[in-house]
Formats: structure tokens, sequence, C-alpha cells
């Protein structure tokens, strides 16, 4: 079978989780980030069984989750991590929670992983709007999959990697602004370069898909 990390679940009701459930259901093994703040609630909620309904498959088994990493996309390596959010209470209880660190850590975990998805969006906590998915998704591209320079952590030679757009890439979407809009372009724009890039190098497939409407938390917290 496959193994799959999705980074961005941090409840029941987003794409990752629903992308997840698909990977499980088609066999693949499940890996998954949430953001730091959120670590704590998500695994008590899946321990609790709060999760269980949905996460009945097809075949009526259970969606097994085999380990769930704190990561913040936010910051590619520990160096890069302010010493105030180091000393957050809602981050010190957490350790190896940058992009390099979990692509170190899943490696030594697992040895390499055969698909990547990217679904992170700005949380409701987020005071800003800029939405720094495009970053984060060349930071995952840059230690998970290859990039020029590095060495790669975790290897997925021959995998896939997938991440999440919008048509407000290139249409005006009303409300869909400040800063929302060019993250998801230039989300499309890296894509078909890594592609270019990983796909060159290492036969990995670099996609993005342009979703439709949910009512996941990040879509509710910018009113869509
Ligand atoms: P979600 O809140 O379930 O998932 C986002 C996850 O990212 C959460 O678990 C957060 O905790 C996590 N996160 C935030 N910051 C960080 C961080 N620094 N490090 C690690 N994790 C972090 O929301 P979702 O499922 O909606 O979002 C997944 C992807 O889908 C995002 O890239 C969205 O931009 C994308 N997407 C969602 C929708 C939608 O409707 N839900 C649409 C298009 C793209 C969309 O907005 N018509 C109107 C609107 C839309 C489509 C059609």
């Amino acid at each position: 079978g496959k193994r799959a990390f999705i980074a961005g679940i941090a409840d029941d009701n987003g794409y990752g989780w629903a992308i997840a459930k698909s990977l499980a259901a088609a066999g693949a093994e499940i890996l998954v980030g949430t953001w730091v703040p959120a670590l704590n609630i998500f695994e008590t909620s899946l321990r609790r069984g709060k999760f269980d309904e949905s996460r009945v498959l097809p075949d009526g088994s259970l969606m097994n989750i085999t380990k769930v990493y704190p990561l913040d996309a936010v910051y590619d390596s520990l160096a890069e991590v302010p010493e105030d959010v180091k000393a957050n209470k809602r981050y010190a209880g957490a350790s190896n929670w940058t992009v390099q660190e979990v692509a170190e850590s899943v490696k030594h975990d697992f040895g390499s992983i055969d698909i990547l998805v990217h679904s992170l969006a700005n949380g409701p906590e987020a005071s800003f709007c800029f939405d720094y998915s495009f970053l984060s998704c060349f930071y995952l591209h840059r230690q998970v999959v290859v990039m020029p320079k590095r060495t790669i952590t975790c290897n997925i030679a021959g995998g896939a990697s997938v991440s999440l757009s919008y048509i407000a890439s290139e249409r005006i979407i009303p409300g869909y602004g400040g800063g929302m809009s060019s993250a998801k372009a230039a989300l499309e724009s890296d894509t078909k370069v890594l592609a270019f890039e990983a796909g060159r190098r290492h036969k990995i497939r670099v996609n993005t898909i342009s979703a439709g409407p949910l009512r996941s938390r990040a879509a509710k917290a910018i009113g869509f």
C-alpha cells in the first residue's frame, strides 16, 4: 500500500480529512500534520471517539491514522522560529514541528512517503488575512520532495503531491481578497515550477486542485 502524509487536519470538517478518508479507503496508510496549537484537542477528540462516525469508510471499517505530527508550516526550520513563539505555551509542550523537523521525523519513523497532501489554510486564530499557503507549500516541497541545493529529507520519488487552490487566483471573487487570491495565484505558479523541477528530476507529480465550496473551519473564518 501507499503511505500518505496529509498536512492540515485539525478536525473532521475540512478537505484534509476528506482526502485522508479517500486515500484510506483506497488502502493508503495515513500520516497527519496538525497545527501545533490545535494538536491537543485534535488528538483528544480522536482518542475519545468524537470523530468515529466520520471515520467510517465505505467498507464499514474506521479510518486509522497511524501517526499525528505537530506542525507549523510557517516555519521552515527551527532557526526561523522567533523566541516568543518558542516560549508560547501553546507551542512549548510540543517539539520538532517545523517543516524540516517534521520531514526528518517522518523519514526516521517511516523512511518514505508516496503521497503528500497540502491542505493548509489560515485558521480563525490568525490575526491578519495574508494567506501563506503558497509559502508553506513551497517549504513542504523543499523539505519533503526535493529542491535544488537541499538534501532529500524524505524521499517520495515516483510519488505525487497535491494542494488545494481556488479560482479566485484567476478571477475576481468578491470577498476573497486581502492576500488570499494572490496567495492562490502564487500557489498555482509554484505548482508549475515544482512540477517541472520534481517531475524532471524524480518523476514526482505535483498538482493543485481548484476546490469547490466546503464549510470548513477556514471557510467559516473568512465568511464563506
Ligand atoms: P481547514 O480549516 O479544515 O484546513 C486548514 C488547516 O490548516 C487547519 O487544520 C489548520 O489548523 C491548518 N493550519 C493553519 N495554519 C497552519 C500552520 N501554520 N501550520 C500547520 N497547519 C496550519 O480548511 P479547508 O479544508 O477549507 O482548507 C484546506 C485547503 O482548501 C486550503 O488551502 C483552502 O484554501 C482550500 N480551499 C478551501 C475552500 C473551501 O471552501 N473550504 C475553497 C477553496 C480552497 C474556497 O474557499 N467557493 C467559495 C470558496 C471556496 C470555494 C468555492
